[in-house]
């Protein structure tokens, strides 16, 4: 069989022994952190809505419809989305008929609660099942375009996952480049986490076999497996990712369990277009949404929210190990406007 003979190419070699040397976090600090992480991360988004809907309102104490149209320019800039932003004014001007807005804290209440409503359609998770249902190993494949941080991203969740005590596999599926089996290697030096790969241009499949027979093998608790950035319009690579996930499920049965699509927070609108064609054909089950730390534009969460119907599962806030935070509809609606 070609797996096989891949197989045998293929370089494995184990850092567990790196186990106990990672510092450990005192329980507590994670969650404080993790918040204030998130705050900082959306400071720029906060200053675009908040700031700016203060301004809009600031020495009038009412409400005209006027402003209306202000308020929509700045919702779009915070790219919320047209959908969402639409829904928002429809919102604020039934209740201005009403006279139910009176002043600037009306309106922000009023904000906060219609995109909380469009969050809360999913569930917010992290993606971590109970312990009752995790399948074992945990496979989940990592897509999306090239430059959006996967590979960054899987660094940031092998170091979270190692930091709860789990084994960790990281499957070098990113053939094309040298260059991106190196950067999963120095992450998986960092993280203590095993290493699957083949050498630069292998098949990825070979390696997604490789990975989840060492990983059973060891009886690890997660294998996360890289891919090429791939265009949605490139099929071949999407027939790559499929052939991906059927290589996998022959080994571990309903795997993967699940695929993250790594979104960029500064592609905006732009991404969102990509990212929907990913949802249409790699059965994409949640987003990690990155450097949202270097946007003005967070607001993209709600508009991926409603017009992919996923979750997004992960924020990316920074470029370090650390960065990764839990998204959470309610912490993130609190920060933008409190
Ligand atoms: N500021 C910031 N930079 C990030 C974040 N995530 C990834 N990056 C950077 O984005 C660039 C591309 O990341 P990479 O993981 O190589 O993307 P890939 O091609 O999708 O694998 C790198 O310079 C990363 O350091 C983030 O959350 N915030
Ligand atoms: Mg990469």
């Amino acid at each position: 069989m070609a797996i096989a003979a891949h197989c045998r190419e293929t370089i494995m070699f184990s850092i567990f022994s790196k186990k106990d040397e990672r510092k450990e976090r005192p329980e507590g600090v994670e969650s404080g952190s993790l918040l204030d992480r998130l705050k900082q991360s959306i400071s720029k988004t906060r200053a675009q809505i908040t700031t700016k809907v203060e301004d809009l309102i600031s020495g009038e104490k009412k409400i005209d419809p006027e402003l209306l149209t202000k308020l929509e320019n700045v919702l779009l800039a915070a790219d919320l989305g047209p959908r969402t932003t639409h829904q928002i004014l429809e919102a604020v001007r039934q209740k201005l008929e009403r006279h139910a807005l009176g002043s600037a804290t009306d309106l922000k209440a009023e904000l906060k609660n219609q995109l909380l409503h469009v969050l809360r359609t999913l569930p917010s998770s992290d993606g971590t099942p109970s312990a009752a249902e995790e399948p074992r190993p945990r496979v989940i494949f990592v897509v999306g375009v090239n430059g959006t941080g996967k590979t960054t991203t899987i660094g940031k969740l092998a170091h979270r996952l190692r930091q709860s005590g789990k084994n960790v596999v990281l499957a070098a599926g990113d053939t094309f480049r040298a260059a991106a089996i190196e950067q999963l290697g120095v992450w998986a030096a960092r993280t203590g986490s095993e290493i699957v790969k083949t050498k630069s241009g292998g098949d990825p499949a070979a390696v997604v076999y490789d990975a989840l027979s060492s990983a059973r093998a060891r009886n690890a608790d997660v294998v996360i497996v890289d891919t090429a950035g791939r265009l949605h319009t490139k099929s071949n690579l999407m027939a790559e990712l499929d052939k991906m996930k059927r290589t996998a499920a022959k080994i571990i049965p309903g795997a993967p369990h699940e695929v993250l699509l790594v979104m960029d927070a500064t592609t905006g609108q732009n991404g969102l277009s990509q990212a929907r064609e990913f949802t249409a054909t790699a059965g994409v089950t949640g987003i990690a949404l990155t450097k949202l730390d270097g946007t003005a534009k967070g607001g993209i969460v709600v508009a991926i929210t409603r017009e992919l119907g996923v979750p997004v599962q992960y924020v990316g806030t920074g470029e370090s190990m650390e960065d990764l935070v839990p998204f959470d509809a309610e912490i993130f609606v609190s920060s933008l406007f409190d």
